[in-house]
């Protein structure tokens, strides 16, 4: 497989080089892209160095898969260009999410969506995708009919300034440049990305509508809060389901151990739930503190967290691109 992995040297990017080599993906050709002012460095992959190239160099080279993680301007210009010449894009940003042309795919959830005409498939946000793990499976046996979620989400979801901004306040360094209207460290900023016209943020605007396009189920109700916490981690979600089914605990644990890609972690007795801290690098969803809501039947609550660079998003990217390659989906 020629693979084009553009945005190569951004956070996700380099986590996604990694992850392609981890998972062992068969690249027979990397071609990595980046922004004008990268061009001619170098990328580290498996052994060898490659030499970052243009837009314009990477659409000519005609790859079988483009993953891209460069925001949404450039994947609405160049993804396009890209599936012209017969590649199939994966695109980490918002830009297609929820065009109704487009399939927004969690591949443990909904990738039998997947057909050989999707030239252009978009990658969920990593708030999204960790929430939906949990819900798909859930909503299957119990019917979902209102969700509440809060999140807890780390600044390796804003991006490297952010780590800059949050590692320079704890080193107690005036200079740094502060990404976020107030200090992150010590504090909770109930703000993740900018405010809509209706008050919330374009993050839960996100939280709210990608998982009913994943589910392909828009009969259950969700709200979400989410805030930016010093943590690098990982993000949290505090989550709050109430299903038009009667649902019993064990079965519950039961149905999330079973499901790829999730991991219960609930043993309360010796302190067992997931942290951030201890979450990194992995890319499982994990969830725990899995209890009812004592104060209204049929209701759930849990806490799920997961490295949001890697299942929230790299991992996620290259799983898609290894089922449409298993499935014979490209060319
Ligand atoms: C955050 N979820 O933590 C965002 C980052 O739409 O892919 C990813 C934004 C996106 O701020």
């Amino acid at each position: 497989m020629k693979v084009a992995v553009v945005g190569s040297t951004g956070m996700v990017g380099q986590v996604m080089l990694k992850v392609l080599e981890e998972r062992n993906f068969p690249v027979t050709e990397l071609i990595p892209v980046a922004s004008e002012k990268s061009v001619g460095k170098k990328v580290k992959y498996k052994q060898d160095e490659f030499t970052i190239v243009s837009m314009k160099d990477a659409i000519a080279a005609k790859p079988d898969i483009a993953i891209f993680s460069a925001g949404g301007s450039t994947s609405l210009e160049f993804a396009p260009l890209f599936a012209e010449v017969g590649t199939t894009v994966i695109d980490n940003s918002s830009a297609w999410r929820m065009d109704p042309t487009k399939k927004l795919v969690v591949p443990e959830i909904n990738a039998d969506v997947l057909t050989k005409e999707d030239k252009i498939i978009a990658n969920p946000n990593c708030s999204t995708i960790q929430l939906v793990m949990v819900l798909g499976p859930l909503n299957k046996k119990y019917d979902l009919k209102r969700v509440i979620v809060s999140t807890y989400q780390s600044v390796t979801g804003t991006g490297k300034a952010a780590v800059d901004q949050l590692n320079g306040e704890i080193n107690g360094d005036d200079s740094v440049v502060k990404v976020y209207p107030y200090q992150i460290f010590k504090n909770a900023l109930p703000h993740c990305d900018v405010f809509a016209d209706d008050d919330y943020t374009k993050e839960e605007i996100k939280l709210m509508k990608e998982p009913k396009k994943i589910l392909g189920d828009d009969t259950f109700n969700l709200t979400a809060t989410a805030v930016r916490v010093p943590v690098q981690g990982g993000h949290s979600e505090s989550v709050n389901i109430e299903f038009e089914n009667e649902f019993d605990l064990d079965e519950v644990r039961k149905i999330l151990s079973e499901t790829p890609g999730v991991i219960v972690m609930d043993n309360v007795k010796n302190n067992e739930y997931p942290m951030p801290l201890y979450l990194e690098g992995k890319d499982e969803v994990y969830v725990g503190r899995i209890r009812r809501d004592l104060s209204q039947p049929k209701t759930l609550n849990l806490w799920i967290v997961a490295d949001n660079l890697r299942k929230g998003a790299a991992t996620n990217a290259v799983q898609i691109a290894e089922y449409v390659v298993k499935n014979n989906l490209i060319g």
